[in-house]
């Protein structure tokens, strides 16, 4: 009777087993804590990190927000941004939608941190999402809970990037329409544009509004300061020669820049686009109003973006470090 009985509770456990293994991965294989009996310390080692890296180097924060935007919205969320150029292919970091993108030494130092806890076991594509979540926090936005449990991929995927990330000058239309597309809506678009009430443009993204005629939607005020910023129509390439994205409050994720854009001081043509065009101007004015409204609206397309097509199951690797993809005795496929 004994025996029996043991026999049956090994049976179910390993049919649980079984069952969850196939139950990850029809709802995408993403879960919340999915590192909670593998590496129960990785999200709070992340978190500590980040807030360490933030103390000594505020624009840090920038970049994790940023990374989410360039990894996930580039057909998966897989730590592809990450991967270094090789002799065969060329990395996404080298594109010229990435302009700007810094500070990636920092984020391979959490990695690391993670590593010497629970060598092996946690992604770098995890690690990028968690640091964009705690970023978010440090730089005063929501606390966003994000599932886990992505895997990374071996791939860069520069050769496809221009057909998702839209450029700077892109119309509203074609920025819709790409958002779209993963699941994003209007108030979703609206609101992740939100963050570029953090960081900077350089002006080589800028000059155009400038020289050789001033694009006269731009507030004159604005105008001034920004040719003080940028004083050259071909901007000196060894300078380092930006303008801040938002002048009021260039630290904190807030609703002000829905304000600059509706005092005509957005920096990018997209940004403009936001107050000017029919279909998104609405929710340039309520988030503007209502910084509650922003951050619900920007917790959900945040939590979307990091959702969109991940590698789970068997798909991918667990990179050991986010510059290059594992030698190949090493794969798991
Ligand atoms: C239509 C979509 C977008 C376009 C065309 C765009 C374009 C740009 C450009 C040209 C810059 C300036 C880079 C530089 O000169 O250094 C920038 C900065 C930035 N972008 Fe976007 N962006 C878009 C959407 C997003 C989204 C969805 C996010 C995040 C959710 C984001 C986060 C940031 C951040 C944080 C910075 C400042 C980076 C820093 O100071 O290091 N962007 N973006
Ligand atoms: C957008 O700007 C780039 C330079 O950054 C330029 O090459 C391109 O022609 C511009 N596109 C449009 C539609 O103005
Ligand atoms: C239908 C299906 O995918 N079944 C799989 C469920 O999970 C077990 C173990 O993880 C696999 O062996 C089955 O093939």
């Amino acid at each position: 009777m004994g025996t029996v009985w043991v026999l049956l509770c090994v049976a179910l456990s390993l049919g649980s087993f079984a069952s969850a293994g196939n139950e990850s991965v029809s709802n995408g294989g993403l879960e919340m804590n999915y590192y909670r009996d593998s590496c129960p310390q990785a999200e709070e080692i992340v978190q500590e990190q980040v807030r360490l890296l933030y103390k000594q180097h505020k624009n840090t924060a920038f970049s994790w927000l940023r990374n989410i935007f360039h990894d996930c919205f580039v057909e998966s969320c897989d730590a592809s941004l990450l991967l270094d150029s090789t002799r065969k292919s060329v990395s996404e970091k080298e594109t010229d939608r990435s302009f700007g993108l810094r500070n990636f030494r920092y984020l391979d130092s959490i990695k690391e941190a993670v590593e010497r806890e629970c060598p092996g076991v946690v992604s770098c594509a995890d690690v990028l999402v968690l640091s964009a979540r705690d970023g978010i926090v440090s730089l005063g936005g929501p606390y966003i809970p994000l599932k886990t449990g992505r895997r990374d991929g071996r791939k860069s995927r520069a050769n496809v990037l221009e057909m998702y990330l839209p450029d700077h000058n892109d119309t509203i239309s074609t920025v819709l329409t790409r958002f779209k597309a993963i699941g994003i809506d209007t108030p979703g678009v609206v609101a992740l544009l939100g963050a570029h009430s953090v960081g900077r443009t350089h002006c080589v993204k800028l000059v155009h509004r400038l020289y050789p005629e001033v694009d006269p939607t731009l507030d004159a005020g604005h105008v001034e300061h920004m040719m003080k910023k940028c004083p050259d129509a071909i901007p000196n390439p060894k300078a380092v020669q930006y303008v801040r994205n938002d002048r009021g409050t260039p630290m904190k994720l807030d609703n002000n820049y829905y304000r600059n854009l509706m005092d005509n001081k957005g920096l990018l043509i997209v940004d403009q686009q936001l107050y000017a065009d029919p279909r998104t101007r609405p929710y340039v004015k309520k988030m503007a109003k209502k910084q509650d409204y922003f951050f619900d609206k920007f917790a959900k397309a945040i939590t979307t973006l990091s959702e969109n097509n991940p590698l789970t199951g068997t798909r991918g690797e667990i990179r050991q470090q986010c510059f290059r993809a594992n030698k190949l005795h090493l794969n798991q496929k």
